[in-house]
């Protein structure tokens, strides 16, 4: 059975700790993605982990994860609170999917307390940080651990 996870992040991110580090923190996406490469060696994980800031190119990566992934962990980024596309996608994948943010989007204004994606989402964890990328990680070690 696949253990591959793919770790999908929305537009903007590929700015993580360049800017608003009160909101984000000071880690890049570079790091994010060493952090969870060395996770995912030990929960015997395999990655693949991409970002982007075209909608469809973030749609074609939850297609093409229906052929060959376990699991995706998404961060949305904004595509969170309006994308249609993006959840019918998801609705088309059969494994396990965690949304992830950053920022505790429930703190935050208003038009971030709704998620399209939370629809779908089997988990949904924000206000951790860059850490909820690796809690997130955890979370599906654990859940395909149990499915043996
Ligand atoms: O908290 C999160 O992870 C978000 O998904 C981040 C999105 C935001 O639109 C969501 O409401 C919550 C924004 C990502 C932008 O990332 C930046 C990082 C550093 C500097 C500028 C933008």
């Amino acid at each position: 059975m696949s253990r591959l996870v793919h770790v999908l992040n929305g537009p903007n991110l590929n700015l993580l700790g360049k800017r608003q580090p009160q909101i984000y923190g000071s880690e890049t996406l570079a790091d994010v993605e060493a952090a969870c490469r060395t996770l995912a060696g030990e929960l015997k994980l395999e990655l693949r982990f991409d970002q982007s800031n075209r909608e469809y190119e973030l749609i074609d990566w939850i297609h093409a994860a229906r052929e060959t992934a376990a699991a995706i962990v998404i961060n949305p980024g904004a595509f969170t609170h309006t994308s249609i596309a993006i959840l019918d996608a998801l609705n088309a994948f059969d494994g396990i999917v965690i949304e992830c943010h950053i920022s505790n989007v429930h703190k935050r204004e208003s038009f971030r307390h709704h998620s399209y994606v939370s629809l779908r989402a089997d988990g949904v964890i924000a206000g951790f940080g860059t850490q909820g990328y690796a809690l997130s990680l955890r979370r599906v070690a654990h859940l395909l651990d149990a499915k043996g």
